[in-house]
């Protein structure tokens, strides 16, 4: 049992429900309660301004102490304040999301717990308002003081106060319950730091050299002339620009939606450009482009789109290293060329004797490989980009949306980490669960 959740509306594991829908109906305004949460003696709530350096310090330092670890506390999140000003800056943000609790005596940041509104799409009927929850966290020492649950308290009546009655988060341990459970996977790019920092073992029977030859980007995976046939010919890789975002933002929504049936929805460019264009050591994003055959002239068309952010991990343990850097893989799609009945017979698929039915589905299936390949080949690209442009120690993802295409063949290793996705006040009918696959929503 616990204590708090089994108060709160979030979806219990045992029960049946028939349809998707929310677990209680929107609150009348008049109905929120205009006081803020009852604090115990001795702390105060504290909105804070991010555009204020200090207070920007204060979150960075509460989290580099006290945020997440991994299950064995070897390594700890470290979002830099740049990170932090992306993350809790985007448009349209309400200062008063970003809650903050003091001590009374030295006026200490002790807690936080931060919200974003957005635009989701569930199981393609429903499209919500949810508010994204994230960066919740107490100082060590208040571990135990049953305060975490007012963070959670007082963030759920400011998302009421705003109308909205649904949110999202995601956390590495296991509540009342997760609609998803993705497993972390990692890509070493730099395994002797790895080993060194404990990150990494080196099997029994293995030795630290043939896990290098292992891990070694080769010529054709680093070097970019080899790849572009991979591509198709006639196109180039470079760092996404402020002219591209239109383009990205359809393709990405045409994207998600086609392969995931939980996303965000992005109704505007400067959504887009907020979160995707490049911003040293923070988020590093990519297009591929067309150009004119033959030529280093760009069509001024963008085919895919790739991304990934930076959040850098404390060593705990002693070691000559401060720091991990890991590269996490952030939004991304493809566009390949669809196969269509005209050009069915081009990818191998033979009409005749099909019926509308079988041939439906044989073109789906086809068009699923020329997504899956082309993932492949973009994330091939991401691993390079990641060491040279990033100087990530290792490039990691979880096994959501079409990530299962390419962790095997570029030699990802399932990691001891698990990431759990939920609803609050929101649950899915049994008819319509969601598995990894069909998560399309990134976190920070
Ligand atoms: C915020 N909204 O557990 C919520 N990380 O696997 C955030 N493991 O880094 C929730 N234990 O497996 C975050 N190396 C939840 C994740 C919390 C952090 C976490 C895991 C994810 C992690 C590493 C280090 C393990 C250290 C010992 C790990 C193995 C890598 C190896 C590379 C070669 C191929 C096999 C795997």
């Amino acid at each position: 049992a616990h204590e708090f959740w089994d108060t709160q509306p979030v979806q219990r594991q045992d029960r049946k429900i028939a349809k998707d829908g929310p677990i209680h109906p929107d609150i009348p305004l008049e109905k929120v309660p205009r006081e803020p949460v009852t604090l115990p003696e001795g702390y105060y709530w504290s909105e804070i301004n991010v555009d204020d350096e200090a207070q920007l310090k204060e979150i960075h330092n509460l989290l580099s102490v006290n945020y997440v670890e991994d299950v064995d506390e070897m390594f700890r999140f470290k979002y830099s304040a740049d990170f932090l000003i992306w993350a809790l800056k985007s448009p349209g943000y309400r200062s008063e999301w970003n809650i903050g609790i003091r001590n009374t005596g030295n006026k200490e940041l002790q807690g936080f717990v931060s919200g974003t509104e957005m635009d989701l799409r569930v199981n393609e009927t429903n499209r919500l308002k949810m508010t994204e929850i994230n960066f919740l966290c107490l100082s060590k020492k208040l571990r135990k003081s049953r305060m975490a649950p007012l963070l959670i308290k007082e963030i759920t009546r400011r998302t009421h106060l705003k109308g909205i009655f649904q949110a999202l988060y995601t956390a590495g341990v296991r509540l009342p319950t997760p609609f998803t459970i993705c497993q972390y996977y990692h890509r070493p790019l730099n395994i002797r730091k790895l080993v060194d920092t404990g990150f990494s073992k080196v099997p029994p029977g293995s030795s630290l050299s043939a896990l290098v030859a292992h891990y070694d980007l080769k010529a054709n995976i680093y070097g970019e002339e080899k790849l572009i046939g991979q591509l198709g010919g006639n196109v180039r890789v470079r760092p996404m620009q402020a002219k591209d975002v239109p383009q990205v933002r359809k393709l990405l929504n045409r994207y998600l939606r086609a392969r995931s049936r939980m996303h965000p929805v992005f109704d505007n460019d400067e959504t887009v450009g907020h979160w995707l264009l490049p911003r040293t050591h923070t988020v590093y994003s990519y297009v591929v482009e067309e150009i004119h055959a033959g030529t280093n002239n760009p069509t001024g068309k963008v085919l895919d789109m790739i991304s990934f952010y930076m959040l850098p991990s404390t060593v705990l343990s002693d070691s000559k290293h401060s720091h991990v850097n890991c590269a996490y893989l952030f939004y991304y799609c493809v566009n390949p060329e669809p196969v269509t009945v005209e050009s069915c017979q081009s990818h191998g698929i033979d009409p005749t004797g099909l019926s509308k039915t079988a041939l439906r589905s044989r073109i789906k299936a086809s068009n699923s490989e020329l997504v899956a390949d082309r993932v492949r080949t973009l994330m091939t690209y991401a691993l390079g980009l990641a060491k040279r442009d990033a100087h990530a120690d290792v490039f990691n993802c979880v096994d959501m949306l079409d990530n299962n295409s390419f962790v095997d063949q570029l030699r990802f290793g399932r990691g001891d980490g698990f990431l759990h996705y939920y609803f609050y006040n929101w649950q899915l009918g049994s008819n319509s669960a969601l598995t990894q696959r069909d998560v399309g929503l990134f976190m920070l």
